[in-house]
C-alpha cells in the first residue's frame, strides 16, 4: 500500500471509530453539543496568535507569497481569519490572490467547516469571523487562522465575545499553534499572560505549541537582543509555570524595511550571526499533515478515556445502589419475620389469642406482611432519597483516582457525571450504560494500541526516506517558491 493511501486510510478509520462509537455517547450524555469528528474531520490546521504588531499577519503573507492580510505598526485587523486554499478561475493567470471571500455566518453554518460549535459566541464574534481562499500552493495542505493581536488595554466586555474562549476553541481543533512575540512587548502584554497560563494548557498540548520572537531586526545590537530574549524567557517562564525554556525562534521579515528609528538591517551584524529562523519556522507549519495523524490518536486517547470514565462512574454508582437495595431488602426481610414473630408472642401473652400455630402463624405473617409493605412503600423510598444524598455528597469516591491521569479525565468529567445523576434522579438504566462502557472502553484499550502501533508502523516506512507529502508538487513549490522577489510589503 501506499504511504499516502495508508495514512488517509488510518485517518478515515479514526473517523469512523469517532462517529461510531464515540460520538453517541458524548452527545447523549452532553459531553459534546455537536458531533466530535466535526472539529477534526477538516484540513490540518494551523493556529497563528500573539501581541497586536508582533507580525502574525505579515508572517503569514510571507507564507502566501502574497500580501493577503492587511499589516500596519498599530493593532490593525481584529478578526479570526480562516485561510485556506481555493482554486483560481482564471488557469491563465497564477497570481496569488484572494479568490474567494466569506463571513463569518457562513463559515459557522456550513457543515463542510468544522466551526458550527462556534455559534454559541454569538453576534460579535460572528461580525469578526471571516474566510478567505487563496490560489497559494503553500495551502495545498493545511489552513491558517490568523488571530487579533493580544492587547493589555481591553476587556472580554470591549471586545464583545469571549476571546480567550474562542482561542482555546481553534487551539483545540489546531495541529500547530504558532504564538508570536516581538522586542517591543516581550510577553508582557496581559491577554498573553492569560492565554500562556490559563487557555493553552487546558486546551493544547505543549509540543503543539511553537513560540517566535519576531522582529528581530529591530534590536539595535546583540546585546538589545540579548536582553530581549532574556526577558521573553523570565516572562514565559513565569507564564507557563515550566522550568525549562521551551525553544524560541527568532525570526524576522526580509521584505519589510526596517524601522527609521532603528539602525538599518545592514547596520547590524549580529543578524549575519544569527539564521533567520523563519524558514524553520516554515517547514514546521508544512509538516502541520503529518502532525494531524499524532493529533487524531491523541484526540481517540483523551476523549475515548474521558467518556468511559464518566460511564465507569454511572455504572459504579448504579451498582452500588442495587447493592443498597439487597442489602435493606435482606434487613427488612429479617426485621419483618423478626416483627411478626414478636407480635405472634406477644399477641398469646396478653392474652388476645391462643396459642394456635395456626393462629400464631397468621397474626405472626400479617403484622410481618404489613411491616413489609410499609417499609417498601416510604421506608426504601426514603432511604434511597438518603443514598442518592449521600453519593452526591461524596461524588469523587464513585471511582478510584489512583493517578494524575485519572485524577485530570474525573476533573474533565465530574460535573456531567453530577448533571446526568440529578437529571435522572439516580435511575441509571445499568445494563445499557453498562454496555457502553464496554464499548468505549474498548476503543480506549484497543483502539488506541492498534492506533499507535499503526503510527509506529508509519514511522519505520518513513525512515530515511522524504516523506511523500513533503515531494509533493505542491510542497515543492511552496518551499522553493521565490518570496525575496516580492519586495517590501507594507
Ligand atoms: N522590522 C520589522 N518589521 C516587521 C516585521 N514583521 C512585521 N513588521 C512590521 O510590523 C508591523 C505589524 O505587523 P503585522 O503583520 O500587521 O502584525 P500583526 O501581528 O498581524 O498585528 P495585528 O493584526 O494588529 O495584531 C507592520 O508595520 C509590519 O510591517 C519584521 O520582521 N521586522
Ligand atoms: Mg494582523
Amino acid at each position: 500500500m501506499h504511504r499516502e493511501n495508508y495514512i488517509e486510510s488510518l485517518r478515515s478509520e479514526l473517523l469512523d471509530l469517532v462517529e461510531e462509537h464515540l460520538t453517541p455517547v458524548a452527545l447523549r450524555y452532553g459531553y459534546t453539543e455537536v458531533p466530535l469528528e466535526s472539529n477534526i474531520k477538516w484540513r490540518p490546521l494551523v493556529l497563528v496568535l500573539g501581541n497586536y504588531s508582533s507580525g502574525k499577519s505579515t508572517l503569514i503573507n510571507d507564507f502566501l507569497g502574497a500580501k493577503i492580510q492587511a499589516t500596519g505598526q498599530a493593532p490593525t485587523d481584529d478578526s479570526f481569519t480562516v485561510i485556506t486554499y481555493g482554486e483560481s478561475d482564471d488557469e491563465e493567470d497564477d497570481t496569488i490572490r484572494v479568490v474567494e471571500e466569506r463571513d463569518g455566518k457562513f463559515l459557522l453554518n456550513d457543515p463542510e467547516y468544522p466551526f458550527e460549535s462556534l455559534k454559541r459566541y454569538g453576534q460579535r464574534f460572528i461580525a469578526h469571523f471571516r474566510l478567505k481562499k487563496i490560489n497559494s500552493p503553500f495551502l495545498e495542505n493545511l489552513a491558517i487562522i490568523d488571530t487579533p493581536g493580544m492587547l493589555d488595554s481591553i476587556t472580554e466586555r470591549d471586545r464583545g465575545y469571549d476571546y480567550q474562549e474562542i482561542i482555546g476553541n481553534f487551539a483545540q481543533m489546531a495541529d500547530l499553534v504558532l504564538v508570536l512575540f516581538d522586542p517591543h512587548k516581550a510577553g508582557t502584554v496581559r491577554e498573553t499572560h492569560t492565554s500562556l497560563r490559563d487557555t493553552l494548557p487546558a486546551k493544547t498540548f505543549e509540543d503543539r505549541v511553537l513560540f517566535v520572537l519576531n522582529r528581530i531586526d529591530e534590536c539595535v545590537s546583540l546585546i538589545d537582543l540579548l536582553q530581549v530574549y532574556g526577558t521573553l524567557c523570565w516572562n514565559l517562564s513565569q507564564m507557563t509555570g515550566r522550568k525549562d525554556i521551551p525553544p524560541i525562534r527568532l525570526t524576522y521579515s526580509p521584505h519589510v524595511l526596517p524601522n527609521p528609528a532603528a539602525a538599518p538591517v545592514a547596520d547590524q551584524p549580529y543578524l549575519h550571526y544569527l539564521d533567520n529562523q523563519r524558514l524553520e519556522v516554515k517547514e514546521a507549519v508544512l509538516q502541520a499533515p503529518r502532525f494531524r495523524l499524532d493529533n487524531l490518536a491523541t484526540f481517540v486517547e483523551t476523549h475515548s478515556e474521558r467518556l468511559s470514565h464518566l460511564l465507569e462512574a454511572l455504572v459504579s454508582y448504579s451498582q452500588r445502589a442495587r447493592r443498597f437495595f439487597w442489602r435493606h431488602l435482606f434487613i427488612t426481610l429479617a426485621g419483618g419475620l423478626m416483627l411478626g414473630g414478636g407480635a405472634a408472642v406477644g399477641a398469646v401473652a396478653a392474652g388476645l389469642i391462643a396459642p394456635d400455630p395456626q393462629l400464631m402463624g397468621a397474626v405472626g405473617g400479617g403484622s410481618a406482611l404489613v411491616f413489609f409493605m410499609i417499609w417498601l412503600t416510604s421506608g426504601m423510598r426514603w432511604l434511597r432519597g438518603r443514598f442518592y444524598r449521600e453519593q452526591m455528597r461524596h461524588l469523587d469516591r464513585l471511582t478510584p483516582l489512583r493517578n494524575q491521569t485519572r485524577r485530570d479525565s474525573w476533573q474533565a468529567i465530574r460535573d456531567l457525571v453530577y448533571m446526568t445523576l440529578k437529571r435522572t434522579e439516580g435511575r441509571i438504566a445499568c445494563k445499557e450504560v453498562k454496555a457502553e462502557y464496554h464499548a468505549v472502553h474498548r476503543v480506549y484499550e484497543e483502539g488506541s494500541k492498534d492506533i499507535r502501533d499503526a503510527l509506529n508502523e508509519l514511522a519505520t516506512l518513513e525512515a530515511g526516506e522524504t516523506p511523500s507529502w513533503a515531494r509533493s508538487p505542491a510542497y515543492e513549490a511552496a518551499r522553493d517558491f521565490p518570496y525575496e522577489e516580492l519586495g517590501r510589503q507594507d
